[in-house]
């Protein structure tokens, strides 16, 4: 009697453990409602890729737009040119933006407001107690090539504030064994041919920077209409900052 009820004790005991550990510190992830509508942010991959025994990198785009009465965001992803080997790949936005040098290791880790951690592992039914940043584990690793996909996440903010915003960090594309393949800063494209673009624009992925200075965060604060002129202005600036 006392024996068992130690043994389910123990057992309740394990059991909200394992719940708190994967529902972060600081609880469940809060749903956003308060994006602005009709807010549109791409992350575009450098043509140079970070890992360095690839010929050609991935190609590809992560495309955010507010979600309807804005609520959450609704992701657009489109990934091609993936590497014969070391699939399914994943990946997710990272904490820290990438720097001009592009190395992926400097985006940090997944955005975790919440600090849930990695493991274990996100459960995607249970999409509000993954890592914010855990993209691919809440819906989907990358299992083809090409790879579309198109999904709604509540959880990740493009108004500033929150832990939840993301439009100054990155996302990063890693082989399943982790490795970091490549990685791109998110950064608004209202001047991009507008609420038409999409990730096959050419138009719009010719009007960015050039690699490697793709890689530096053009986000500029909130201002919607980023021309093509003060894209193409941005490394410059972003250059006399760094010096
Ligand atoms: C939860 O965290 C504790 C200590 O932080 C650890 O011992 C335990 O293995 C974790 N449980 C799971 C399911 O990860
Ligand atoms: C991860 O997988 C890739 C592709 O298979 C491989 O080239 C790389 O060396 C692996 N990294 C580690 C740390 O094992
Ligand atoms: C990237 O940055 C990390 C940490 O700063 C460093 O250890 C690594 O050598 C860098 N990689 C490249 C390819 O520059
Ligand atoms: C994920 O959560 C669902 C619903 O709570 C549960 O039925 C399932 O066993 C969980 N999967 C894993 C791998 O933990
Ligand atoms: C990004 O913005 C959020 C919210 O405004 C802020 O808390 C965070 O520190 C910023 N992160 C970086 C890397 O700039
Ligand atoms: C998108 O473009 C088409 C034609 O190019 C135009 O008819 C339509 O009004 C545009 N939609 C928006 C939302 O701008
Ligand atoms: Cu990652």
């Amino acid at each position: 009697m006392r024996l068992s009820s130690v043994l389910s004790l123990a057992t309740f005991g394990a059991c909200a453990l394992a719940q708190s550990n994967s529902t972060g510190k600081l609880g469940d992830a809060v749903v956003v409602t308060n994006n602005p509508i009709g807010k549109e942010a791409i992350a575009l991959l450098p043509k140079t890729p970070f890992f360095g025994s690839l010929k050609h990198n991935v190609k590809g785009s992560v495309k955010a737009t507010s979600g309807a009465k804005g609520v959450g965001v609704d992701f657009e992803i489109a990934f091609s040119n993936l590497p014969k080997e070391g699939g399914p790949f994943i990946y997710h936005i990272h904490a820290n933006p990438v720097d001009a040098s592009g190395n992926c290791t400097n985006t940090l880790a997944h955005l975790d407001p919440f600090i849930r951690g990695e493991d274990p592992a996100c459960n995607s039914t249970k999409p509000a107690t993954c890592q914010v940043g855990d993209i691919s584990g809440k819906y989907g690793k990358i299992t083809s090539d090409p790879f579309k996909a198109k999904f709604h996440d509540d959880f990740t903010a493009m108004s500033e504030g929150p832990g939840s915003y993301f439009l100054n960090r990155s996302i990063v594309v890693h082989f399943a064994n982790k490795t970091r393949i490549t990685c791109a800063n998110f950064f608004t494209v209202s001047g991009c041919s507008g609420s038409n673009t999409t990730t096959t624009d050419s138009s719009c992925q010719s009007s960015l920077p050039p690699t490697p200075t793709n890689n530096i965060t053009p986000y500029t604060g909130g201002v919607g209409a980023l021309s093509v002129k003060s894209l193409a202005l941005l490394p410059i600036v972003a250059l006399v900052l760094a010096l």
